[in-house]
């Protein structure tokens, strides 16, 4: 069994990957600055789900399995000293790296959250490889990417990272494997490529083992250990900067909102459900890289959609209303998306897809906490850039680019 610190542990993908590798009997760290639970209070809006303080969660844990799960407070952006001494002394054989601002609609709220966005998730990722290197601990950092580094245009199936490229040399035609060309679509998705860009240098400088998982937008809520017992219960975000398409519209139609489609809701995206995303991160960690390889990279997807079938899934599972919203985003009113996801399913992953019933799921969770919801939070009012307006009413036809 392996030593992980998870950085990141409270969030929405970080909670219920610490419960299930602590529940597979890996020795768990827990390091959060618990900035996504301030970020709450300045959007004043708050999880669907009532989400426990860490130490409560932490105890139930151990009330429930016996297991326990150390949690350290740090900035790991700002507090590189500590973060330093915590891996000298743990002396992990793993961190997996959620800690970072992840909505793409907060980061591009004003030039204040463009800037926090860019120094958070920089400064948090450089800090991590350069620590790793400073402690001289053999540790096999896993980080949480995203799909949004290939941008969502693709000619081609985007593959796991690499893309095979042919150049012209001086004797004829040479081949060789390059990272896919970024396409970031928001200040968020941008810090990813960098990040991207980071592990690369710091695996072939250093020799840093480094698994990047490229994931899709996660939809879900609750895992096998998060269901143990309501103290444990997993965040859901709903409100128009952090609530994601699919857990949005499922929530909507549980407390009859109509469901918010931007643009014409052709955008196509890549999904994967919240248990794949805890067990693919248990795969990553007991498949390392070797010494001297490249970094691994694997599309961490399990189905692709796009906006309006979803949708019209949901509607007609539930007679919810669907309306148009001008798009706040700047986005191709449609995109084709294909994705090869070979690699998880190749190390044995049975994916979880919408047709494996757990929608309902949802939507019993989201009924279950639906006086939680505050109506005024659920239409995205983030524009991507000044000259857009939001649109508070939508309509009932599809809308095209602003
Ligand atoms: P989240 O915001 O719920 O969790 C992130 C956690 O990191 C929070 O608890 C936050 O407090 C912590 N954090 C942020 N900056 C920190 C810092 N400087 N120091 C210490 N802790 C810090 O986000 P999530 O949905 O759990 O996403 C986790 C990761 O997965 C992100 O990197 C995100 O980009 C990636 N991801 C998420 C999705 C999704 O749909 N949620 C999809 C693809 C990729
Ligand atoms: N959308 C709607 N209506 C809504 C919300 C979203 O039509 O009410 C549309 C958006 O315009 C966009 C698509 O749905 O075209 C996806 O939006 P999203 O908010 O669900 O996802 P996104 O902003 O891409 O970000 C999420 C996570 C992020 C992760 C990313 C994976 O917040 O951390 O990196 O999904 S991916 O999309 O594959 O890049």
């Amino acid at each position: 069994m392996s030593n992980v610190i998870v950085l990141g542990g409270d969030g929405f993908c970080g909670w219920p990957t610490a419960l299930h590798l602590s529940n597979k009997g890996h020795d768990v760290t827990i390091v959060d600055n618990l900035s996504r639970r301030k970020i709450d209070v300045e959007l004043e809006s708050s999880s669907l789900t009532p989400i426990s303080p860490m130490s409560l969660r932490l105890q139930k844990w151990h009330e429930i399995t016996g297991k326990t799960i150390q949690f350290v407070n740090i900035d790991i952006a700002e507090n590189y000293a500590r973060l330093l001494h915590l891996i000298k002394e743990t002396n992990p054989d793993a961190i997996v790296h959620f800690a970072e601002q992840r909505a793409a609609p907060y980061s591009m709220k004003s030039s204040w959250h463009k800037r926090y966005t860019v120094h958070n998730n920089l400064n948090a990722t450089n800090n991590t490889l350069a620590a790793i290197v400073e402690s001289g601990v053999d540790v096999h950092l896993i980080h949480l990417g995203t799909m949004g580094v290939y941008g969502y245009a693709t000619g081609i199936p985007i593959p796991e990272g690499y893309l095979k490229v042919t150049a012209d040399d001086l004797d004829g035609p040479r081949e060789f494997e390059m990272l896919y060309p970024p396409g970031p679509g928001s200040i968020y998705h941008l810090t990813k490529t960098q990040d991207a860009l980071s592990f690369a240098f710091y695996n072939k400088n250093d020799g840093v083992r480094i698994t990047d998982l490229h994931q899709g937008i996660v939809w879900g809520t609750n895992t096998p250990e998060t269901n143990m017992d309501e103290v444990l219960i997993n965040r859901f975000d709903y409100d128009g900067d952090y609530g994601t398409v699919l857990n949005r519209f499922l929530m909507q139609a549980a407390v009859g909102h109509p469901l918010t489609v931007h643009g014409t809701g052709g955008q196509t995206r890549a999904f994967i459900h919240i248990r794949d995303t805890a067990k693919c991160i248990g795969m990553a960690l007991e498949n390392p890289p070797a010494s001297g390889d490249r970094v691994e990279i694997f599309n961490q997807v399990t189905e692709t959609h796009t906006v309006l079938d979803l949708a019209q899934l949901i509607a007609s599972k539930t007679e919810a209303e669907i309306r148009y919203y001008r798009n706040p985003r700047k986005e191709a009113e449609s995109n084709e998306l294909r994705v090869t996801f070979q690699k998880f399913l190749d190390l044995g992953l049975d994916p979880v897809t919408l047709e494996t019933g757990l929608l309902d799921e949802v939507v019993t969770v989201a009924k279950r906490y639906a006086e939680r919801c505050d109506w005024s939070k659920i239409v995205s009012q983030s524009l991507w850039s000044d000259d857009m307006e939001a649109d508070l009413e939508g309509s009932e036809t599809p809308q095209s680019s602003q």
